[in-house]
């Protein structure tokens, strides 16, 4: 059995360029003219991408006091309707569980994936344990390690836990990611904030200032580097963390930042919004920012600040929400937007004319695909490359609407918003999932996608740093320490 996608314009993070395309046995078989295979795909006006991955979803995934509402079934259907061929969830250890336990309740819940995934593995806890399982933990192919500035009392890591667990990533050839809040400061407006009466939503918004995501953003930095490993910012929502971010680069660290869909098109005025329900379902954690912020984080991605989007897809129901009424530390935490991403980014980005089609691809898979090793399996169009592919029909249009959406929430954060560009066909591994724009995809061909370690070369830490590390003093009396 074997695909032709004829008619269309191959569109990589490099190169736009018209050529057919022959998928065989799940892969890219042959580009060329003139190719023919047992069925085609016609895409005539279309692009030829790599389908999106998505490098940040909690699917099913236990939090305050509940679970979010997508699993790994409802949301890589979501995924594939939207042009996402691959997402990357979170194993999360409850504290005190271990790494390997938590991941056999994620290969567990990702039997039902109608794509191929990965994991991160987060760490919230830290002793002998965790340590000596994240070498498992790699072996198995899961090569990022996520940590929790924010959620006290409950997924925080502190410092010396950050600083023990970024060395040993770093040991291991991985890279370190972090959630950039300061917890202890978002505690402490919390509180004060429900004692001076502010219960609803948007006090949500004010406990968690774009200070408290810059100085985490920036202590993160420093301890990586001083860990020497390198680090990944998800949510990466205002100007602070930013700025931290592009120093970070400029000063030659491997630091890669990722803002997401929902930040860049969503602002702060969401939850001023009259409607408990409106504004409680766009809680997340960083909130939405004001319109300053969003240019910050559109001109990362126009500089290469800013080197991927995702959606950090946490799906709560309006009826999981509503536990949070009259404290708004009990709102679930998080927004879904798997389906919406690609086409969202197409419209603000690249039909807007902030973002080429080119680099459209490359914030939308091409760079995760490199960052998070796997590539050129995933996020190519190269022969031998995974067929995940999308045919972009960048004419097409609708309105983004829950009434018609996969995910199992009773509501959409962009609803009503017009999108012009959709997927007009959708293949993973070389199996049709969308065709004419309609979703017919199959429960369990999804397939866990191993990654390779960076290696403990292009380290965070600079190379001159290394060599000139400080070594320990002799004097009398006096015990001689390193760095
Ligand atoms: N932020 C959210 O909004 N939801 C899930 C976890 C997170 O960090
Ligand atoms: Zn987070
Ligand atoms: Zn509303
Ligand atoms: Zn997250």
């Amino acid at each position: 059995m074997s695909t032709v996608i004829r008619n269309g314009t191959i569109v990589t993070a490099d190169l736009s360029y018209r050529a057919d395309l022959l998928v065989e046995g799940g892969r890219i078989a042959a580009i060329g003219q003139g190719l023919t295979g047992d069925t085609v795909l016609d895409a005539s006006g279309c692009l030829v991408m790599p389908g999106g991955i998505d490098p940040h979803t909690h699917l099913e995934m236990p939090f305050m006091g509940t679970y979010s509402a997508d699993d790994f079934d409802s949301g890589t259907r979501a995924a594939l309707a939207g042009g996402t061929t691959m997402v990357v969830d979170f194993a999360l250890p409850s504290p005190g569980q271990g790494l390997l336990d938590a991941l056999r309740m994620w290969d567990n819940k990702s039997g039902r994936a109608h794509c191929d995934y990965s994991f991160h593995m987060a760490i919230t806890w830290w002793d002998q344990q965790v340590f000596d399982e994240m070498q498992a933990v790699v072996d198995r192919g899961i090569t990022s390690f996520k940590h929790f500035m924010a959620y006290k009392g409950a997924l925080m890591v502190n410092d010396d836990e950050l600083f023990a667990s970024f060395r040993r990533v770093g040991d291991l050839g991985g890279i370190a990611m972090v959630h950039a809040e300061n917890g202890d400061v978002v505690a402490e407006l919390s509180a004060r904030l429900l004692a001076e009466g502010n219960t609803g939503p948007e006090a949500h918004a004010y406990s968690r200032p774009p200070q408290v995501e810059g100085e985490a953003t920036n202590r993160a930095i420093m301890v990586a580097d001083m860990a020497g490993v390198p680090l990944y910012v998800v949510h990466v929502s205002c100007e602070d963390s930013h700025e931290a971010i592009r120093r970070a680069r400029s000063q030659g660290k491997r630091v890669w930042g990722e803002p997401l869909i929902q930040h860049l098109t969503l602002d702060d005025s969401e939850y001023a919004h009259p409607d408990w329900d409106h504004a409680a379902r766009r809680v997340m954690s960083p909130p939405f920012r004001n319109r300053l912020h969003q240019d910050s984080l559109w001109a990362g991605l126009q500089s290469g600040s800013l080197s991927v989007v995702a959606t950090d897809h946490c799906a709560f129901t309006t009826d999981q929400k509503r536990t949070g009424m009259g404290d708004f530390t009990k709102i679930p935490n998080g927004t879904g937007g798997l389906e919406d991403r690609m086409p969202m980014l197409w419209t603000h980005g690249v039909g807007t004319g902030r973002l080429t089609p080119n680099e459209f691809v490359a914030v939308t898979s091409t760079n995760v695909a490199k960052i998070l090793g796997m590539y050129p399996r995933k996020g190519a169009v190269l022969v031998g490359s995974d067929a995940d592919l999308v045919v972009w029909d960048p004419e097409a249009e609708k309105t983004i609407s829950a009434g018609s959406q996969q995910s199992a929430i009773d509501y959409n954060v962009f609803e009503g918003q017009k999108v012009r560009g959709l997927p007009r066909y959708v293949l993973t591994r070389g199996v049709v999932a969308v065709a004419e724009g309609r979703l017919d995809s199959r429960e369990g061909h999804g397939e866990f996608v191993p990654r390779e370690p960076r290696g403990t070369v292009n380290r965070a830490l600079s190379q001159w740093k290394e060599l000139t590390a400080p070594r320990p003093v002799e004097r009398s009396g006096i015990p001689a320490t390193g760095v």
